[in-house]
């Protein structure tokens, strides 16, 4: 299986010097591309737009914080993007990266390799846009998203916003260690039984004095362990879409229409429970059953340990919706072969 060419640790970016910026803000988690629940939740939290093409803003002068995963996976993605890229030029809102951001652009950059089944999704939206509008699109993703900061310290060192979390020593450090570990997290070196990286729950040992609010593995209800909360409630899996008010610490959620797209590892218990009333969870599923079945062989479990690449999670899955009657494998779709 030809290695995936993903830039997996961005940049250097110094442009969003705002430590000392005390909020209020909403902090946002993974959306991936689930764009109805994401203008419902900035709705229910109060902000407004004049029309589909203004930026949202919230009249008391709050900002929304995107913890990054806008893309990939979800049904809306271009939509969700342009939300996200208005509101941080409007300066509405701050937004951190998440892995899905570095690996659509990396492939929307090289056209080469062969993108995750989540990313595939992404790159069938932009293709359909008309050929002005969609290198319009790939042009300002492509500037919005090498203007990010790896992660946040905001309200004088006691928020930290990262997409995967932070440990206390890359707070408000801007080292290859320490974007890396914003945007992929820390995993064990150990391939589980799909050859996916095992991951560390690097919480447990955080003792930081900032609270650090982040997303990447998503989880049934929002997770406070120590001075840590994970608020990616797996909105694209049939959970909902979170967001967390600084300074209050009060969590608002809209439930997700519906499920738009199915791992390939099992999620915890809990996440996507409005799916799983009516079904059994994909891990209770035979593995013949078309729903789970990878789209990719595993990753050989001798992959380099020390040297993870993109930790997605709960990565390349087999997408439901339209799109799994089709469901890709990995290379079947040659980058050279995609005109984007
Ligand atoms: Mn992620």
């Amino acid at each position: 299986m030809p290695r995936r060419t993903v830039q997996t640790v961005p940049p250097p970016s110094t442009s969003h010097r705002v430590r000392e910026d005390t909020g209020p803000f909403d902090i946002i988690g993974d959306v991936h591309g689930c764009a109805d629940e994401l203008v419902r939740l900035l709705g229910r939290l109060g902000y407004r737009r004049r029309s589909p093409r203004h930026a949202f803003r919230h009249p008391a002068g709050r900002r929304a914080v995107f913890v990054g995963d806008l893309v990939d996976r979800g049904p809306r993605v271009v939509q969700t993007a342009r939300i996200a890229m208005r509101m941080v030029a409007e300066k509405s809102a701050l937004c951190v990266p998440g892995n899905h951001e570095l690996e659509f652009l990396s492939f929307l950059e090289a056209s080469a390799g062969a993108p995750g089944a989540g990313t595939l999704l992404s790159i069938r939206q932009v293709r359909l846009l008309r050929p002005a509008s969609r290198r319009r699109f790939i042009e300002q993703f492509r500037t919005f998203v090498s203007r990010l900061p790896a992660h946040l310290v905001l309200d004088h060192g006691g928020l930290a916003v990262a997409h995967a979390g932070l440990k206390d020593r890359y707070i408000g450090r801007d080292s290859r260690a320490a974007r890396r570990f914003a945007i992929h997290g820390q995993t064990t070196g150990a391939r589980d039984r799909y050859g996916l990286p095992v991951r560390v729950n690097w919480a447990t040992d955080y003792a930081g004095r900032a609270l650090v609010v982040y997303g990447h593995t998503p989880v049934p209800e929002p997770e406070w362990i120590r001075n840590t909360v994970n608020i990616d409630t797996g909105c694209v899996y049939g959970g909902k879409l979170s967001a967390l008010r600084y300074p209050e610490l009060a969590i608002v959620s809209v439930k997700a229409r519906r499920t738009y797209y199915r791992p390939r590892r099992s999620l915890p218990a809990g996440v996507g429970l409005r799916a799983e009333t009516r079904t059994p969870p994909p891990a209770a599923r035979p593995l013949s059953d078309p729903r789970t079945q990878p789209v990719a062989a595993p990753r050989p479990p001798q992959s380099p340990p020390g040297l993870p690449r993109s930790a997605p999670s709960p990565p390349s899955s087999a997408p439901v919706g339209p799109a799994s009657r089709r469901a890709p494998s990995r290379g079947s779709i040659p980058g050279a072969e995609i005109p984007l």
